[in-house]
């Protein structure tokens, strides 16, 4: 007998293809009325796929008593209220480690992009600027640079990782001193105050929310550049703007927003500031990577009783034992 499984994420037709021989797949997008079709399916949907930003809306969770996992698309699950998952005993998964290197090469990417001038000089080719006024104004090299890491997990060790090939100094702030080679700093001020590039990649939520403040952001400086692959949340997104505008930063390359899609639009008119739609991830060796783990977690819950990427919260449910 086939389970039924609501997903609030797209699913890939590599997905579907692994999930259609077990699952029955009911896809939010195409349910019109969602309270006739709790009426009708909620009691039978044992697994939920999302994402990270969509979770499953409590008002949804209620109605799905015999829920049993919900598998998150994505390593960020800020959206997934996991004490609600844990009370009802759904084990929470998530995909870690399988887009460690895209999203640590954007963090680089956005590094030397915006030190480099990458739009502008860009466009200083396409306008003719270079045939009529000359040669582009010099930039900036992220060689030996002093970057301060905030969030020291497995993206951060991978950013950390690849900016030896630049001979990079690297701190890092987290909550905790981790087991790793570079210096950490207790706090994220002292660190701001010492670094030239500062790169967040920790996750979401109310721990973490505005944690890059104005007092941070003043830190960094005008010679300083802020580098966000973490969440929109983990900055105070006005005072971002404010102080990319008026020079009080140098200058950020953001791939994060706090009301995505929506990104302030003063940002729009400022050549300091690089901005990306949330591509950390969004290539397609990554996105079929953990399309994979996102159907991985859930085919092998229904047949083995384990799932491979519990969330750490999720630890003591006996599907996240080994
Ligand atoms: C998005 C991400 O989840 O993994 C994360 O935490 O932020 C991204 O990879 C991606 O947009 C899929 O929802």
């Amino acid at each position: 007998m086939k389970k039924d499984l609501l997903t609030f994420c797209g699913i890939n037709d590599r997905m579907r293809e692994k999930l259609e021989p077990s699952f029955t797949i009911h896809e939010m997008k195409d349910i019109d009325n969602l309270d006739a079709f709790l009426d009708q399916y909620g009691e039978k949907i044992e697994a939920v796929a999302t994402t990270g930003h969509d979770g499953c809306p409590q008002a949804v969770l209620d109605r799905l008593p015999n829920l049993k996992i919900m598998s998150s698309y994505g390593v960020g699950y800020d959206a997934i209220d996991t004490d609600a998952a844990i009370a009802r005993d759904v084990i929470v998964t998530h995909t870690p480690n399988v887009l460690n290197n895209d999203v640590a090469n954007t963090a680089i990417m956005l590094m030397l992009a915006v030190s480099r001038n990458l739009i502008v000089d860009d466009k200083w080719v396409r306008e003719g600027n270079w045939v009529n006024k000359g040669a582009a104004p010099l930039t900036q090299s992220i060689e030996g640079k002093k970057v301060g890491i905030l969030g020291m997990g497995r993206i951060g060790e991978t950013i950390a990782e690849k900016l030896q090939v630049f001979n990079c100094e690297v701190s890092y702030h987290s909550r905790s001193k981790k087991e790793v080679a570079h210096t950490y700093y207790d706090s994220l001020l002292d660190m701001a105050k010492d670094v030239e590039y500062l790169i967040a990649i920790l996750p979401g939520g109310a721990n973490t929310d505005k944690i890059v403040n104005k007092q941070v952001i003043e830190a960094l400086g005008p010679q300083g550049t802020f580098i966000n692959v973490a969440r929109g949340s983990v900055v105070d997104e006005p005072e971002l703007v404010s102080a990319l505008k008026d020079g009080r930063l140098g200058a950020a390359g953001l791939d994060v927003f706090v009301d995505e899609p929506n990104v302030p639009t003063e940002l729009f008119d400022l050549d300091n500031v690089i901005l990306l739609p949330h591509v950390g991830s969004a290539t397609v060796q990554t996105r079929e990577a953990m399309g994979d783990l996102t159907v991985e977690n859930i085919v092998r819950y229904f047949a083995e009783g384990k799932v491979t990427a519990p969330v750490w919260e999720c630890a003591d449910h006996p599907a996240a034992q080994k």
